[in-house]
């Protein structure tokens, strides 16, 4: 069962420049889900959100999906030597009081691949989240190209 997401639109923030949106499930925030354009015929992209533990117990991100891709996985990236890897982390750990922030080129990103249709700048598209205790919260995820270039992002 899907649990009804509250919305919470701080249209005030940073002198209305970014309009950032949040979303609970539970004692978890989810804030501003976003995702770089792609181009047509580019098999995967990347989508970036901000979770934030208020609770006293640790949770877990799980598992992610998305009717707009084959399959979403939860990757991370880590420098090993002078080399950018990937890999994919299967899930995100969130400690009481833990914000983990996604963004483009470290840490943590949710991978789509087998994109259905390319992702075009101020499109959304939904996107589940499935938190170990915290349970599914599905939260809109808006198509920005604010960052720059489209990602380059292949494995
Ligand atoms: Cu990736």
């Amino acid at each position: 069962m899907i649990k009804q997401f509250l919305a919470i639109f701080s249209a005030a923030l940073l002198s209305g420049a970014v309009h950032a949106a949040g979303y609970k499930a539970g004692d978890i925030s989810i804030i501003n889900p976003h995702a770089r354009p792609t181009v047509p015929g580019q098999p995967g992209g990347a989508a970036y959100l901000t979770l934030e533990n208020t609770g006293r117990s640790a949770d877990r991100l799980v598992s992610v999906s998305s009717p707009a891709a084959q399959s979403a996985e939860i990757h991370t990236m880590r420098m090993d030597g002078d080399v950018m890897r990937m890999r994919e982390a299967g899930e995100l750990p969130l400690a009481p009081a833990a914000k983990v922030e996604m963004k483009p080129g470290m840490g943590y990103h949710i991978m789509l691949n087998g994109l259905k249709q390319p992702l075009q700048e101020g499109a959304s598209f939904p996107m589940t989240l499935t938190f170990e205790k915290a349970g599914k919260v599905e939260v809109p995820v808006i198509v920005d190209g604010k960052n720059g270039k489209p990602s380059a992002h292949a494995h």
